[in-house]
């Protein structure tokens, strides 16, 4: 069993796509172990993203994801990381497979509907980013 900690970013939940984005992690057999809406401050945004300092894009990511809520989850399964990152699709829509989550509802690379943790050592940053020990389903 693997957990990942993904996010339906502000674009996607202005465009009330929360269920749709949701809808597609649970049909693919994944579970919910945690969820919460969170509006993250710019300082929290460029503490998640931290390493993205630097990068010519981390100012407007960073403005973006405090731009409005976001909802943030922990996803439990086999592989969950890897098949997570596989039902979002690539980073840029415009390179993301047909029928992936960022094919269909993302509009930019900065704009990309929803994240999720590249690897085991980001998971264990993200998770407690977000969710505490009690808040987290054994
Ligand atoms: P991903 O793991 O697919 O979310 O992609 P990265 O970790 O490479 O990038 C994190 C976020 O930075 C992306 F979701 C969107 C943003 N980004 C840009 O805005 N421009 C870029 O050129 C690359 C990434």
């Amino acid at each position: 069993m693997e957990r990942t900690l993904v996010m339906v970013k502000p674009d996607a939940v202005r465009r009330n796509e929360v269920g749709e984005v949701i809808r597609r992690f649970e049909a693919a057999g994944l579970t919910i172990r945690a969820l919460r809406m969170v509006c993250l401050e710019r300082r929290e945004a460029e503490g998640f993203y931290q390493v993205h300092r630097g990068r010519p894009f981390f100012e407007s990511l960073t403005r973006f994801m405090s731009s409005g809520p976001t909802v943030a989850m922990v996803l439990e399964g086999p592989e969950a990381i890897s098949r997570v990152r596989k039902l979002m699709g690539a980073t840029d829509p415009a390179k993301a497979e047909p029928g992936t989550i960022r094919k269909d509802l993302a509009t930019s690379i900065e704009q990309n509907a929803v994240h999720g943790s590249d690897s085991p050592e980001s998971a264990a940053y993200e998770i407690p980013y977000f969710f505490s020990a009690v808040e987290l389903c054994p």
